[in-house]
Formats: structure tokens, C-alpha cells, sequence
């Protein structure tokens, strides 16, 4: 196999197919779209260097890329996010790849440098890592690329900043704003599987205990809603007024975390802001207590503090970290303050990334075929396809809706039709 690439097992690779397969059969969508895609060769020339978690379905992601007539280079996203076996089975097939599971942070930022030695002509992220590599070393790589398209809440905030500032060297899109994705992939994808990512590493009893959620936005919505449909009590804290009121009016609890420390049994984080749970609330936490992360990035729990207040430290479950503090009280630290989802259990259903991903797929589309006549700023993909996509899975679940008749299109634009 010419094709370079680094991975952590090649003998993983049938294991590896075979949950690719898993996902291609969930991920009716971005399968159509690959049909599509094989017969109009729409990224015909383009090199895409990918940054994105390395799970069965960015494997059918990638795999859809290829039929499209991409060349792909790839790296993971988070250094504990890479499913070594489908990192092997996607080598084996002749991707360029370069990632596994428990990477150094050298190592992830040299796989990610590996992904820009064939020049890309597009760049795929989540969360800007590698888009953020090429503004701040690789400007001369740059003029190459005609766009990017970033993922997930946190990159696009990143970029809005850059472009902000005037440093964006190329146009981006931004997949997560698109509704078919935030509004399915970050509420029913992270809600699910982050609780599969806590009951992996812990197998504890959800119903009765005390859930706290921080950060009731969509990511934060989802969490919420499977907790409670689990038999939690579920406590939400925020720090914007509206989304604290709207889980008001969802039945949920809300307070400070101040508060909420002292009665949580499990938590999670869904922030995207640093610091949520520090070292005045490690220490006014209950024997046992749970804490994960959701967050793309690890600094929403600051382990620095939880070291800072105890005395000893033992891995007791796989992604289970047991903290004895000097009081005597132990907590539990799920995936090392990593988005638990991806680090402890397998991300996302295929079924709601299908969704997210056919967006990454068209969004790349646009950008092959628009891109040099766009501007060095975020955009997002229009409102239509989102209802084009809706449709579509609707119709692969075989289910059909109504459609207005001519006569109440036309009242919908007509303006005088008064009471
Ligand atoms: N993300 C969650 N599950 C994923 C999966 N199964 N494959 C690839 C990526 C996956 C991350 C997404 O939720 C991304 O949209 C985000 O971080 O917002």
C-alpha cells in the first residue's frame, strides 16, 4: 500500500469493516448522496484534508468523499476520539490516514501536519484545529485552498472570531449552523450518546439520582431530556437567561452551580466555556460523585484544581478515573474531561450523523463549485437544503407529509387576505 498513512493495528482493519458496514447500512442519506456523487464526480481534483473524529461514520463521510473524486488525507480530532480499528480498515482501503486512539499531544498535531503534505484544496474540521494549523504555519498553503467547512459550535465560534478580526484566509461554512444538524446532531446525537458514554465507563443506575447539566443549549437539551427519560432528577445550570428559563419551562431545576455541586450524583458538562466545575465545587461535592465532559474541548472541568485538593489517584474502569480528596470523599472523572460521548462510548448513532455528514459532503460540494468566487468569511448552506434533507430522511424512514395546495401557497404570499 503506497498511500502513507499511520495508524495504530492493521490486523484491526476486518473488525473495522465491518462496523463501517454497520454504519453505511444507517446511513441511507449520505448513501443516496454517494450514488449521486460516483456518477457527477463533483470533487473531481480536489484534495480534502480532513480534522474530524475518526468513528465508523466520518469513515462513510470519507468514503462518500472518495466516490466523489476527492483524493482524502485525514487525522483525528481529539487525541482519545479514534476508533483504531476503523482507522485501519480505512488504511487498508488505500486512504491516506493518519490517527489512533490515545495520541500524545505531539502526536496530534502531527498527524495533522501530515494531512498538509499533498497541498490541500479543501479542509474539513471540527472544532478548527486544522484550519487554525494552516492560518498560523502555513499561510503559504493557503492560496491553494478554495475553502473549509467546520463542524461544530465551538470552531465555528473560533472562526466568527478570526474572520472577525479580518484573519480568515478563506471562506469557510459553517455545517453546524445548518438546522438538520444542530438541531439533530448536537440535541438527539450528544444526548444519547453522552449517557452511553457515563454508562460505559460506569454502569451505574441513572433513575433517582441527581443529573446536572451544565449548559442548556442544544448540546445541554438533549443531555437533559435522556436524563430525565432515565428517571434522573435533572439540575441545569446557565449563564444566558433565556436558555435557564426555557429548562424552567421544561420542568427541570436550575441554580447556580454553587448549588448544584452539593447535590449532583452525575454531571456533564455542555458549555464550550472553560472552568464550569472548579476547585470550590470539587470540594463541596458527594462521596462518588460522577463528573464527565461533552464539550469539544477538556478545560470545562479543571483537573488541575480537582489535583490540587486530592490525594490520590487510581483508574478503577476503563475511562474511569477514581480522585481521593483530602476530605476523605472520592470522585469519579469519566475519559480524562474528554467529550465523553467519543472518548468513552462510540459518538453519535449513525443515524443522525448521516445527516451532519451530507451537509459536510454538499457544503464541499459548494465550495469545489463556488468557493473561488466567495469571500474570506463564515457562511452557512441555505435554509432550503435543510428541508430537502429532511425530506429525504423522512422518506428513507417511510414517512410522507402534506404539501400545501396552490391555492394556499398562494395565500401564504398574499399579504391582504385579512380575518
Ligand atoms: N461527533 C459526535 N459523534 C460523532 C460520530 N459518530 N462521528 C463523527 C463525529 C461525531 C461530533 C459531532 O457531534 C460534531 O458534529 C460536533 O462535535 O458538533
Amino acid at each position: 500500500m503506497g498511500t502513507p498513512h499511520k495508524v495504530s493495528d492493521l490486523s484491526l482493519a476486518d473488525k473495522g469493516r465491518l462496523r463501517i458496514e454497520w454504519a453505511e447500512s444507517r446511513m441511507p442519506v449520505l448513501m443516496a448522496l454517494r450514488e449521486r456523487f460516483k456518477k457527477t464526480q463533483p470533487l473531481k481534483g480536489q484534495r480534502v484534508a480532513g480534522c474530524l473524529h475518526v468513528t465508523k461514520e466520518t469513515a462513510v463521510l470519507i468514503r462518500t468523499l472518495r466516490a466523489a473524486g476527492a483524493e482524502v488525507s485525514w487525522s483525528g480530532c481529539n487525541p482519545l476520539s479514534t476508533q483504531d480499528d476503523v482507522a485501519a480498515a480505512l488504511a487498508a482501503e488505500d486512504t491516506s490516514i493518519f490517527a489512533w486512539h490515545g495520541q500524545s499531544n505531539d502526536d496530534f498535531y502531527w498527524c495533522i501536519e501530515r494531512t498538509l503534505d499533498f497541498k490541500p484544496t479543501l479542509t474539513l474540521d471540527d472544532g478548527a484545529d486544522l484550519i487554525f494549523t494552516v492560518h498560523a504555519k502555513h499561510k503559504e498553503l493557503a492560496k491553494d485552498v478554495i475553502g473549509g467547512t467546520e463542524e461544530t459550535t465551538t470552531g465555528v465560534h473560533r472562526l466568527r472570531a478570526m474572520a472577525a478580526d479580518g484573519k480568515l484566509l478563506y471562506p469557510v461554512i459553517a455545517i453546524n449552523d445548518s438546522e438538520t444538524k444542530w438541531d439533530f446532531d448536537n440535541v438527539y446525537g450528544t444526548g444519547q450518546s453522552s449517557l452511553d458514554g457515563i454508562l460505559r465507563a460506569t454502569s451505574v443506575l441513572f433513575a433517582g439520582k441527581v443529573f446536572v447539566v451544565a449548559g442548556y443549549g442544544h448540546c445541554g437539551r438533549g443531555l437533559a431530556s435522556r436524563a430525565r427519560g432515565m428517571g434522573a432528577r435533572v439540575i441545569c445550570t446557565d449563564i444566558t437567561p433565556t436558555h435557564a428559563l426555557k429548562a424552567i419551562l421544561e420542568g427541570y431545576e436550575v441554580m447556580p452551580m454553587d448549588q448544584a455541586a452539593k447535590l449532583g450524583d452525575i454531571f456533564c458538562t455542555a458549555t464550550g466555556m472553560k472552568d464550569i466545575l472548579v476547585k470550590r465545587h470539587f470540594e463541596s461535592m458527594k462521596d462518588g460523585a460522577i463528573l464527565s465532559n461533552t464539550g469539544h474541548y477538556d478545560c470545562e472541568i479543571n483537573l488541575t484544581d480537582l489535583e490540587s485538593v486530592a490525594k490520590g489517584k487510581r483508574e478503577v474502569r476503563a475511562n474511569n478515573e477514581e480522585y481521593t480528596l483530602k476530605n476523605g470523599r472520592r470522585i469519579y472523572v469519566i475519559a480524562k474531561g474528554r467529550l465523553v460521548n467519543l472518548a468513552a462510548a462510540e459518538g453519535h448513532p449513525s443515524e443522525v450523523m448521516d445527516m451532519s455528514f451530507a451537509n459536510q459532503a454538499l457544503g464541499l460540494c459548494k465550495l469545489a463549485a463556488e468557493g473561488k468566487s466567495m469571500k474570506p468569511q463564515v457562511y452557512e448552506l441555505p435554509k432550503s437544503q435543510d428541508q430537502e434533507l429532511a425530506l429525504l430522511k423522512l422518506e428513507t424512514l417511510g414517512v410522507s407529509i402534506d404539501k400545501l395546495t396552490p391555492e394556499q401557497a398562494a395565500y401564504a404570499n398574499d399579504y391582504s387576505a385579512g380575518t
